[in-house]
């Protein structure tokens, strides 16, 4: 017998999902795990070349996933330039650059935030040249995550390191060009277990209000003590105009850099609803969407295909909340429609309707199990023999 048909999307909800694209990390694509154990994994890339040839397998399943965040020096090459042509050859280009001050000995005690200026001198210039590996590889944006922080009360002065990473950071911001954004991240704890430098988004955003237009915060959904309102963030952030770009993952206890959606699929749902209703979606917002993954257990490629699939589902329902009826009860306050209305978008099944639309796209409609059955994994596992497999940090 055949199929029913599938039931399709409203057209402004489908162009909205058709526009809709997630960066991806070239991280994912490694080996990662716990202080505990890493686990290797039969064909995991061994140099950026692979882990950008993993990630456009993503893009080819999901048409969803364009753009490679590369991590530096993780993802150091001789020649950025060939770097960026690869990538455009497989499909996709280079995202977001992400500094590293935090593996080197020299920043135990901080990067653009240490006591010593000759440390500090050392976290500006490497930020000054990850502009320069925007520039070869065609990226726009510099991505910060500072580790700093103490582990004691009283170890070093919290007012102090403030002053220092206010200057550090106005040093690589004169540095940008039109056009170039740097997105500075929060996150409150880990490495540093008593203080953090950046350690929320009112942190994050004072800085990026001090510096100017070309800065902004950026929130990983990892990043809070448990039960803060994110979605509140979101509302905030956006409203000052100020929310860069987000790193999505999900998290039962710490940062535990989960599947984004597995945790709590309708945390996700409230998150992307207030990103709709502020039309941040869109691409015009400039709000750059990225996961911030590390798959320890699973399969990497299919871990960051479920992702994509995971945002963009949630998206889809965030889309179909009728925005009218909530606004009319919201206005006579009536309380428990407003709540079923939210309730009743975050309930219906979206993915009919979303493979209908891929099929349209010429895309699988079933991209995650396309991409298990496509035989790429064996292939790769079968290719890559001998040197080191990459891995978170290496
Ligand atoms: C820190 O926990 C973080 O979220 C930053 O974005 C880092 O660059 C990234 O993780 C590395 O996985
Ligand atoms: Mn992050």
């Amino acid at each position: 017998m055949a199929p029913a048909p599938l039931p399709a999307l409203p057209e402004n909800v489908a162009r909205d999902l058709r526009q809709f694209t997630i960066e991806v990390p070239s991280w994912g694509y490694g080996n990662s795990g716990t202080r505990f154990k890493v686990f290797g994994t039969p064909g995991t890339p061994r140099d950026p070349f692979e882990k950008i040839a993993d990630a456009a397998q993503t893009h080819a399943y999901t048409g969803a996933a364009p753009r490679v965040s590369l991590h530096y020096p993780w993802d150091k090459v001789e020649d950025f330039a060939a770097l960026r042509s690869f990538a455009e050859e497989q499909g996709v280009r280079i995202g977001m650059i992400n500094s590293n001050t935090f593996q080197d000995d020299e920043y135990k005690f901080g990067s653009l935030t240490h006591t010593d200026a000759a440390v500090r001198r050392r976290a500006i210039d490497h930020h000054l040249e990850c502009l320069e590996v925007m520039r070869a590889t065609g990226s726009h944006e510099l991505k910060i995550w500072l580790a700093d922080g103490t582990n004691y009360a009283g170890q070093d002065s919290i007012r102090r390191r403030q002053d220092h990473l206010a200057e550090s950071l106005r040093e690589i911001y004169a540095a940008l060009h039109d056009g170039e954004r740097m997105v500075l991240e929060y996150k409150f704890f880990e490495p540093a277990f008593y203080h953090t430098d950046v350690p929320d988004w009112g942190t994050s955003l004072l800085h990026c209000l001090a510096l100017g237009e070309q800065a902004m915060v950026v929130l990983d959904t990892g990043h809070h003590a448990p039960g803060t309102n994110i979605e509140f963030i979101v509302a905030q952030l956006l409203r000052q105009n100020r929310l860069g770009a987000f790193d999505f993952n999900s998290r039962n206890y710490a940062d535990d850099d989960l599947i984004v959606g597995s945790a709590d699929p309708f945390q996700l749902f409230r998150i992307l609803f207030e990103i709709v209703q502020q039309d941040a979606h869109r691409p015009a917002s400039g709000v750059n969407f990225m996961l911030d993954q590390c798959h320890n257990l699973e399969s990497k490629i299919q871990g960051q295909i479920r992702s994509v699939l995971n945002v963009q589902e949630t998206l889809a329902k965030a889309l179909l909340v009728d925005r009218e009826a909530l606004d009319d009860a919201q206005q006579r306050h009536d309380v428990l429609e407003a709540h079923g209305i939210l309730m009743d978008a975050f309930w219906t099944d979206v993915r009919p309707a979303l493979a209908a639309l891929r099929e349209e796209q010429g895309l699988p409609t079933d991209p995650f199990t396309a991409f298990r059955s496509s035989g790429y994994e064996e292939k790769v596992a079968a290719e890559r023999v001998g040197g080191n497999q990459m891995g978170w940090g290496a």
